[in-house]
């Protein structure tokens, strides 16, 4: 199969395509959204080499992609993410505070600590807890889409993952049982080029992840993952067409993770200077900002006092959350039993003479090794 690479801004700022319908306030709203992004994740590595905070995923490159496809989502919509739609979780309500709370899994954390810091959740916007163990959340979108179904509600499940996870069987289970039932929900790849060390040339022998729709029976599109707006447009038709009841679609956004897989990687081990090169000219902000500029809907300078006021937002976030306790030791036990049982009342209190013995763990304490 062929499939043609939807596009609507040129990497120059260039209209090339149908634009979406957003008024100007939306689209400079998408540039705020997408501009946060970055300027989170690089508060987040700086404070992750700092030995801060533990770990970081960074969606630097990727803006386009999370941002302007979750933009299509209503807020009845549910968000399942893959490994980097954090910020995409903040544009759809996850506050600021959670989100740093889960950073340092400090008591603020709505994850109590149990899982590794980056991996968030928010039940107020219907964004379920991330899991490592990828292609985990396929199938588990999708029996809530199809659960969705069941109820009569007209609810739509956006189920997010990377190019790696084409090769779980979730996404092989997900697809299929969506199809088939009907589910109301879109499937977004987002295919940025690498697994950790494999590239994306390796993972599949399919000439596009958008041909693998058609093996299940639903509608593939492949995307220009650095075009914001057409990132919103494909995604926003895929959801139309779930909610409309004709079941879903498999939408391929294709960009580039310009950093490592991780705070723990080394991308210069496995890849060319030059590749991310290419893709630095590609940059997702630059080429919105060229086309808001010139659309005047965008000062020249605008992108650097915007800049300032969010780093400014996110830093006096970061302070109080530095400045927030621990989570209590005592959450370890509980919230599984109505009442904490003899047996992990028991460990609990060997903990607390650890605890006392030797000290809690201090910030920085620990390696991951990944
Ligand atoms: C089942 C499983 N196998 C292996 C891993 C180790 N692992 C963590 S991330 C990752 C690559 C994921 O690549 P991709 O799906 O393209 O997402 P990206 O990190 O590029 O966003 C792997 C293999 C894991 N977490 N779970
Ligand atoms: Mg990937």
């Amino acid at each position: 199969m062929t499939t043609t690479l939807q596009r609507i801004l040129e990497p120059d700022g260039r209209l090339v395509g149908e634009a979406p319908d957003l008024s100007d306030e939306q689209l400079r709203a998408l540039f705020t959204h997408m501009l946060r992004v970055r300027v989170l994740d690089e508060r987040m590595l700086k404070l992750q080499r700092a030995g801060r905070v533990g770990f970081v995923g960074t969606a630097k490159g990727l803006e386009a992609a999370i941002v302007g496809s979750a933009f299509a989502l209503e807020p009845r919509d549910w968000l399942w993410s893959g490994l980097r739609e954090g910020g995409a979780a903040v544009m759809r309500g996850l506050p600021l505070a959670e989100y740093i709370a889960q950073m340092y899994c400090n008591a603020n954390d709505t994850a109590k600590g149990r899982q590794m810091c980056n991996h968030f959740q928010h039940k107020g916007s219907h964004y379920p807890s991330w899991s490592s163990v990828i292609g985990t959340q396929i199938p588990h979108g999708v029996g809530a889409a199809y659960a969705a179904k069941v109820r009569g509600s007209d609810e739509v499940h956006g189920i997010y993952f990377g190019d790696g996870a084409t090769s779980s069987n979730g996404f092989h289970s997900g697809m299929n049982f969506a199809a088939v039932w009907k589910a109301p929900c879109v499937f977004v790849c987002v295919d940025n080029g690498w697994a950790i060390s494999v590239c994306n040339r390796d993972q599949t022998a399919a000439e596009s992840y958008a041909d693998k729709a058609d093996a299940y029976g639903m509608p593939g599109v492949e995307v220009d993952g650095n075009d914001v707006l057409a990132c919103y447009r494909e995604t926003k038709r895929a959801i139309d067409r779930a909610r409309s009841g004709a079941g879903p679609s498999l939408v391929v956004l294709k960009t580039y993770r310009m950093l490592g897989h991780s705070s723990s990687d080394d991308p210069t081990k496995y890849r060319d200077a030059a590749e991310v090169d290419s893709w630095a000219a590609r940059d997702p902000l630059e080429r919105f900002e060229r086309y808001l500029v010139a659309r005047k809907l965008l000062q020249p300078s605008e992108r650097a006092s915007l800049e300032d006021t969010l780093t400014s937002e996110i830093d006096t976030e970061i302070h109080r959350q530095e400045a927030a306790p621990p989570m209590a030791l005592k959450t370890l036990v509980e919230d599984v039993y109505a009442e904490v049982p003899r047996h992990l009342r028991r460990q609990y209190n060997a903990f607390i003479t650890v605890a006392e013995r030797l000290g809690h763990a201090q910030k920085g304490d620990g390696a991951f090794p990944l």
